[in-house]
Formats: C-alpha cells, structure tokens, sequence
C-alpha cells in the first residue's frame, strides 16, 4: 500500500468516528430532553403554580382541568403591549374522564414572562407606569386576578424552587384525573 493511500484510509477513519462521535452526541442530546414544567388551571380561575422557573428552551405546558376555558397571554408590564407569541388558550372538560386540553410554550432567553388570562383578568395602568392584569368585575367569587409569571433562567436554585406539582401533568382530585 502506498504511504499517500494508506494517509487516505487513515483520513477516511479518523472522518467517520468524528462523525460518529458527532452523532452520538446529538443522540445524547436528544434522549435527555428538559421534563417540562406544568401549570394547572383546576377550577378556582388562578393559575396553581402561578410563578415557575424554567431553563431557556425547556417546556411550560399549561394544562387545564377546568370545565371552563382560559388564555394564556404575556405582556409587558413595563409597555402594557400584549405578546404574540405568547398567546394561547386551552379548552375546558366536561367532567370526570374526559381528556383536558394542554398549550405549551418555550423561551430561548432568560427573562421574566408575565402573562394573565384574558377571559378572567384585564389589564389595567397603574400609578408609577406598569401595567398590571386586575379581576374582571364580571367575574365572581374570587379575589386576585388569574396571572402568572415564568422566570427563564439557568439558577439551579430557582429552578429547584418550583412547587411539587409543577413535576404533574395531570393533578388528582380534579376533572381530567
Ligand atoms: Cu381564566
């Protein structure tokens, strides 16, 4: 074998384990996706986890175990300006046994995510110049207003800070468990 052909093999070689190092990397990468972080709306208009943490790219899913159906639309409590991205609903069930319906959301970047649900809260100004969402007074029987917010960032702290049942897709005890 010439010393120029076996370079050639030798090259050809080292090209394919780097390419399946690449591969298996990309695999690896995959086979562990970010479990998402699930926020429950089961029956009293508030969002139950009404303030998670999450890492850039990872899942919220918003799952609804009401009867009724809700929004899920961020805004900018510095501007007041809604999201158009950010923008979702979900349906409601029927009861017991039915399957409930899910929106899922993620954030490239670090930041902080307001959002509110726009059948049961309003936006409103505020003195000082933030905006912030206020109980639609056609709404009855409950005091706050349903919002919430998602904290996108890498703090292992805060990430390890969410409620329990943030880890559930579906909650006990209400419609859809
Ligand atoms: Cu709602």
């Amino acid at each position: 074998m010439s010393a120029t052909r076996l370079r050639k093999q030798v090259l050809t070689a080292a090209a394919g384990a780097i390419a399946a190092i690449a591969v298996a990397g990309g695999a690896c990468a995959r086979s562990a996706p970010l479990p998402p972080v699930y926020v429950h709306m089961n029956g009293a208009n508030e969002f139950l986890e009404n303030v998670v943490a999450v890492r850039p790219g990872q899942p919220v899913v918003f799952v609804d175990q009401d009867t009724g159906p809700h929004t899920v639309v961020g805004y900018n409590p510095a501007t007041g300006a809604t999201s158009k991205r950010f923008d979702g609903a979900v349906e409601g069930t029927p009861g017991p046994g039915h399957p409930v319906h899910t929106y899922t959301i993620r954030f490239r970047h670090a930041g902080l995510k307001f959002y509110y649900c726009s059948i049961h809260a309003e936006l409103a100004h505020e003195p000082g110049g933030v905006t912030s969402p206020k109980k639609r007074p056609t709404v009855h029987g409950f005091g706050d207003p349903m919002d919430g917010l998602i904290i996108v960032t890498t703090d292992a702290h805060l990430l390890a800070s969410n409620p329990a049942t943030s880890r559930q897709r579906i909650l006990p005890h209400y419609f859809g468990g």
